[in-house]
């Protein structure tokens, strides 16, 4: 352990980018993402929490055409906000290293879905590392750096919960070379993606991924453990370490630069042994890739796709094993706070059997008991484009009944836009939108967000003032409540909402009962702190 820290993922690609002279790291917070960020702060890091992905994508891109090295962080979710920077900037390419962090939650501990980023480096043509344990993400956000820096492409740095939660001892070192100082080269056929400049642009990435598949037939990030001729198995990530439990026996190509594959290698490998078995988690993308070179290899049954891998799901992959596993003791279900404000506001739905279009957060928790009272979640934001849908087609009386809940955090990331077309595009009875305010991203351990007035450090910063916002976008009816238990008010206000046939925005303010200390320590210290939630004493951003 000489010399060696014991650090979560998370925290080693945090030191790596310190250490290899990051000057800026944008993201957005989600779930096994979220510390990256946080632990770049702390290292004394320019780490910034962006209002969606998509703009902390974007942030990160311009920080690296001017020749600074940045670090984007997302959960794999978020990435599919950012994807529409990822895919152009993979043929602006970029000046400095630009390394794009997608944690991905197999399993589903954390998240709406599972699906599986490997395929986004594909459909997007950039390279992408997979660590598999946190000395792996240190080395590899380094190595991550180099090749963004050789080839001038963003990076993927492809990870998943179990890499970026557990904790494992971290040799850092091997800084990459200085980072160079910012500075803008002018680049116009580059940068500037008009269809004449983007068909070269292309041709360019195609070039550069070809080269990379090259390289990557010899880099160090790939490596083989030599072991039995009748077993060998090709995998990468965290799988690798549940195989080598499993069968410790077995000879192992380990991968590490994972787009494009280095198929020489690989079909080399297949051919050493008598039985070649892909493990991966999640999609059958490594097994697939290899099949389509005309190699025959071993995959996992489908039962396997779904959900983390361990080392008794490797052992009867192994096994070709496909009776139903043994079930999991459920886990005691989770629910709002006693004394969370949402509960006023659900029961309030509940009683008005209200038909609402629910969104992702903390307030998802409503769709539980007692209350019930969430009819769908999609993804972030969706609950105002939902809920319109739902009053434009369906009969008065019930399109009257139709309500979308969002919170703060998810408000700003991407409902602002659904609130542009509740205006744009009214339904013939109107709607009613709630906006729950609680001061924070709760849900994601309590960060900070534009409408805050804080930033990812908890240092003041501009405030968004929500009721400004919405009465800008032309919302005429605007109620800013506090809900509490043993009033009346918010019912009261929803019931006028709801009766009104105009479009109306409630925003439920009340801090979130878990950071009401810290909001008090922030105001102590000066800080720019808005906890008052009748909004009396709003100060205006500026
Ligand atoms: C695209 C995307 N990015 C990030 C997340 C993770 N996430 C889910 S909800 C949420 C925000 C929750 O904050 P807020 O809306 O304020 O609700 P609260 O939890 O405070 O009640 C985040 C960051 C996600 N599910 N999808």
């Amino acid at each position: 352990m000489k010399n060696g820290k014991l650090l979560s993922g998370d925290e080693a690609i945090a030191l790596a980018a310190w250490d290899a002279g990051v000057a800026l790291g944008a993201g957005y917070p989600g779930t096994p993402s979220t510390e990256i960020l946080e632990s770049f702060s702390e290292l004394g890091g320019h780490a910034q929490w962006s209002p969606n992905e998509k703009v902390a994508l974007e942030v990160t891109i311009g920080a690296a055409f001017a020749g600074a090295r940045a670090l984007a962080t997302m959960k794999h979710v978020g990435l599919n906000v950012a994807s529409d920077p990822l895919f152009t900037s993979a043929y602006t390419g970029v000046d400095a290293a630009l390394v794009v962090v997608s944690a991905d939650d197999p399993g589903m501990a954390s998240s709406q879905n599972e699906q599986d980023n490997r395929r986004y480096a594909v459909a997007a043509g950039v390279p992408m590392l997979e660590p598999s344990d946190s000395q792996e993400a240190y080395d590899f956000t380094l190595a991550a750096i180099e090749i963004s820096e050789r080839w001038k492409i963003p990076v993927l740095l492809r990870v998943t919960t179990r890499v970026c939660h557990s904790y494992t001892v971290v040799h850092p070192g091997g800084s990459k070379g200085a980072p160079k100082a910012a500075s803008f080269a002018r680049d116009i056929k580059g940068r500037v993606m008009i269809p004449a400049y983007a068909r070269l642009a292309h041709r360019k990435l195609r070039q550069k991924l070809a080269e990379m598949q090259e390289w990557n037939e010899s880099c160090q990030l790939n490596r083989v453990v030599p072991g039995s001729e009748k077993l060998g198995i090709i995998t990468s990530g965290i799988s690798f370490m549940h195989v080598r439990e499993a069968v410790p026996e077995a000879s192992v190509l380990k991968l590490g630069f994972t787009h494009p594959l280095p198929m020489k290698q690989i079909i080399q490998f297949a051919k050493s042994v008598k039985r070649c078995l892909v493990i991966e988690e999640g999609d059958p993308y490594l097994v697939e890739a290899i099949r389509a070179q005309g190699v025959w290899v071993e995959g996992k049954p489908d039962m396997y796709r779904f959900g983390e891998l361990d080392v008794p799901r490797v052992r009867r992959i192994l096994d070709n094993d496909v009776s139903p596993e043994p079930t999991k003791p459920a886990g005691k279900p989770p629910q709002l706070c006693d004394a969370c404000q949402y509960r006023i506001v659900f029961e309030s739905l509940r009683k008005r059997d209200c038909i609402v279009a629910g969104d992702i957060g903390c307030y998802t928790l409503g769709v539980l008991q007692p209350f019930e009272a969430i009819d769908s979640c999609v993804c972030m934001g969706a609950s105002i484009g939902v809920g319109l849908g739902m009053r434009h087609v369906l009969p008065s009386d019930q399109a009257r009944r139709v309500v979308s809940v969002i919170g703060d955090s998810t408000f700003v990331h991407s409902g602002i836009s659904g609130l542009v077309e509740m205006v744009y595009n009214p339904p013939p009875n109107g709607h009613v939108l709630i906006i729950l305010d609680n001061a924070t991203t709760a849900m994601t351990g309590h960060q900070e967000h534009p409408g805050t007035g804080r930033s990812l450090n908890h240092e003041p910063t501009n405030k968004l003032v929500l009721e400004d916002l919405v009465r800008a976008v032309g919302v005429k009816r605007v109620h800013v409540v506090e809900p509490r238990m043993g009033s009346e008010e918010f019912d009261r206000v929803l019931t006028e909402c709801l009766n009104s046939d105009e479009l109306a925005v409630i925003i439920a303010r009340r801090p979130c009962i878990l950071i009401v200390k810290q909001l008090k320590q922030y105001e102590q210290r000066g800080q720019n702190c808005e906890c008052d939630p009748k909004g009396a004493n709003v100060e205006q951003g500026n």
